[in-house]
């Protein structure tokens, strides 16, 4: 049976810097999936800390939010028939180095620091991040 997931997708201040939105949406479109909802954001510090809330205390936590905060980011729900793993698959490992080429990262990015996109890694992960950056969605 059709399992039909949400999941939250940014284009990163590099992606954005790079012009390469269009790419990218064109990479999930082209797999079948759709934009459920779609804007471009300047990332307020708190919601960054919200959203990497799980890498608090870690050594690259604050330039992590130095650069997520460093520029606009493109954020999106992207919807589909497994939409979660789709994504993920689309987008490539984190590490661009060890992401194939022909996915986001693999083709886009040559640094950890920088790798083009984020996208939620479970259904309970986009749920939490969805009510995050969307929360005009809430019904
Ligand atoms: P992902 O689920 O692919 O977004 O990856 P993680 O949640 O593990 O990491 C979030 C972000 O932290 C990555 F996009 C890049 C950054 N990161 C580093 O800069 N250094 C690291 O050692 C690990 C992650």
């Amino acid at each position: 049976m059709a399992d039909i997931q949400k999941t939250l997708v940014l284009v990163k201040p590099d992606g954005v810097k790079k012009h390469i939105c269009g790419e990218v949406i064109s990479r999930f479109e082209r797999k079948g999936l759709s934009i459920h909802a779609i804007k471009m954001i300047n990332v307020p510090v708190e919601l960054a800390e919200e959203h990497y809330a799980e890498h608090k205390g870690k050594g690259f936590f604050k330039a992590l939010i130095d650069f997520i905060t460093s520029g606009p980011v493109l954020a999106m729900v992207i919807e589909g028939e497994n939409a979660v793993a789709a994504v993920r698959q689309i987008n490539g490992a984190t590490n661009p180095l060890e992401a194939v080429p022909g996915s986001i990262r693999g083709d886009f990015a040559t640094s950890i620091d920088e790798n083009v996109v984020h996208a939620s890694d479970a259904p309970e992960t986009a749920a939490r991040e969805i009510a995050l950056w969307f929360p005009e969605l809430k019904k």
